[in-house]
């Protein structure tokens, strides 16, 4: 990096906040061992699958530690899709190795998982992490969608840590990483292989959470950036009164950030996937509360406003996710046959393939959204949901919907669009202060667990709505957040997803209010992240956190 902005070279210098337990150092630091622990579901099948992890305490650190220890050397890797705050995970790392015993390396594999595999990778120095700190992206060491799985990756990953003399790795990202992540921890340490694993929660979808990782970084900063984007669109949209906006927001599978997105901006319309799964609704359905509310505001004069769309709804549609899931199997089982049709033939193929009731939901999506559900699946066999344009399926079949209105007099205004997808814009943010922190404050306690010998943990830093000094630094056994799941026809151990809860207090806040921000244009525009300034515009954190911690 030659160039940098005046606001990075500021930031090269802010100075995250730690939990108390590690501000004098990671090894400053006292272990507190909690009761043995279960895992949320399925017991017995997960022990027997992880026999020398399974039921592993809860960690907290206290102050109190003897301030040193043996030399850590660490291997990190990033894995699955950027989030703000990554490089200051591997800060906190480094800060936290070093902090035990200066004679501690680090390793950043490169381009994800596949740089352990094929060990390819850098050595970190303070140069290198000193230029990185506190900025957005992955692009210290990239990161990759590759699973780590086999025991053959397993092994490779074994011997070229040997090779480094690496006696641990932190997988930073998500439930699928952490799961193998888990999987690679009980696999050394059941065949006594003396490489520890710790992982770290990562992603901007915020759905690897529960009672003891409040939240995934990278949530904050990514949805600070949205709710900035739609703030300005709803201000040009309550100025011009000519146009709906369609925004797509990103979230593979939960609506976290579409609902953090409509608590901050009080947008129009959003549509939370669990809900329309809850409460089984059609596309048709959605069309028709979407038109209604359109409909209403017109009846007012008001012919604009501001949709959210989640990303992953197509797969939460009751007839889409039969549809899906029977083009799942018949794409696996035809994939050469498929490769080498034409377009049209491939949609006629299909369309003659799929059963009766999916053939017609199929056939009656507008031939850019059947291509589009039937594009390559990632490696963990998602549908790459970022690629399918539900805002534009959505909106076009409003405008037939408030024609069918206008015929029966139903409707009476002026329908015109604007198409948007907030995603990648947000992924590589400059980490909010709240990512910032939290984010080093993981890196610092993963290096604090590694310096403890412990292996199969997740870092997790507590009481994040509260001031830095009452924040709990600890590690939560990974075993412990998982449960059974049928993934591609075999029952798996696999970290629990955490959906948006319709029962919880973030959705429970927007259904009281988003009546009344339907019709009335009640808009809010949050503006961008402040990094420096008084702490009440610069210490937020999300509405989502706020309220499942109030
Ligand atoms: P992770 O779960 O790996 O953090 O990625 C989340 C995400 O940003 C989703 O919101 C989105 O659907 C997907 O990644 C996009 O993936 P890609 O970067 O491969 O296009």
């Amino acid at each position: 990096m030659t160039a940098i902005s005046p606001l990075q070279k500021a930031r090269l210098a802010y100075k995250p906040k730690l939990p108390v337990a590690l501000r004098h150092g990671a090894a400053a630091a006292k272990l507190v061992e909690g009761k043995a622990t279960e895992s949320i579901a399925d017991q017995e099948q997960i022990k027997k699958l992880f026999q020398t992890t399974y039921g592993s305490p809860q960690l907290t650190f206290d102050v109190g530690g003897n301030g040193e220890g043996k030399a850590v050397n660490v291997g990190v890797i990033l894995s699955g899709g950027q989030a703000p705050g990554g490089h200051n995970v591997i800060a906190g790392i480094f800060d936290g190795v070093k902090s035990i015993n200066p004679a501690s390396r680090v390793f950043g594999f490169l381009k994800g998982p596949d740089g352990l595999v094929k060990n390819e990778y850098m050595e970190l120095t303070f140069e290198i992490i000193d230029a990185y700190r506190n900025t957005g992206g992955f692009d210290m060491i990239g990161s990759g969608r590759t699973k780590l799985e086999t025991e053959e990756q397993f092994e490779t990953g074994r011997a070229n840590c040997e090779k480094l003399g690496i006696n641990a790795l932190v997988v930073i990202g998500g439930d699928d990483s952490n799961t193998n992540a888990c999987l690679l921890a009980e696999y050394y340490k059941k065949n006594n292989i003396p490489i520890q694993v710790a992982g770290c929660p990562k992603t901007i979808d915020g759905d690897l959470k529960n009672e003891y990782i409040e939240t995934s970084f990278g949530f904050d900063t990514a949805c600070r950036v949205y709710s900035e984007l739609i703030g300005n669109i709803q201000r040009d949209a309550n100025s011009a009164k000519k146009y709906w906006h369609f925004i797509k927001l990103m979230g593979r599978s939960a609506s976290h950030i579409a609902l953090e997105c409509a608590l901050q901006t009080q947008a129009n319309i959003c549509i939370i996937s669990e809900e329309v799964a809850e409460k089984k609704m059609t596309l048709t359905g959605i069309v028709d509360y979407i038109a209604g509310i359109v409909a209403a505001r017109a009846a007012k004069s008001c012919n604009f406003g501001v949709a959210l769309i989640p990303e992953g709804l197509i797969e939460f549609v009751p007839e889409m996710k039969v549809l899906i899931s029977e083009l799942n199997d018949l794409l696996a089982k035809e994939e050469k046959t498929f490769a080498g049709l034409s377009k049209d033939e491939k949609i006629a193929f299909l369309s003659s393939h799929l059963g009766d009731g999916t053939a017609k939901t199929f056939n009656s999506l507008p031939q850019s959204i059947q291509l589009q559900l039937c594009m390559e699946r990632d490696p963990h066999g998602n549908v790459q949901v970022s690629l399918i344009e539900t805002e534009k399926l959505l909106s076009e079949m409003v405008a037939m919907k408030l024609k069918d209105m206008a015929a029966k007099g139903e409707y009476k205004g002026k329908f015109s669009t604007q198409h948007h997808f907030f995603g990648y814009e947000g992924r590589c943010a400059a980490p909010s202060n709240y990512d910032a922190d939290y984010c080093y404050s993981l890196g610092f306690t993963a290096a604090a667990l590694l310096g403890t010998g412990k292996t199969g943990y997740m870092s997790s830093v507590r009481n994040t709505t509260k001031d830095s000094d009452q924040w709990i630094a600890g590690g939560i056994p990974i075993t412990m957040m998982m449960n059974m799941e049928r993934r591609h026809g075999e029952d798996k151990p696999v970290i629990q997803k955490a959906l948006v809860k319709l029962d919880g207090a973030p959705f429970l806040k927007f259904a009281e209010m988003r009546e009344r921000w339907a019709i009335e244009t009640d808009y809010v525009y949050p503006g961008p992240i402040q990094y420096f300034g008084p702490t009440e515009v610069c210490d937020l954190v999300t509405k989502t956190i706020e309220l499942e911690q109030a």
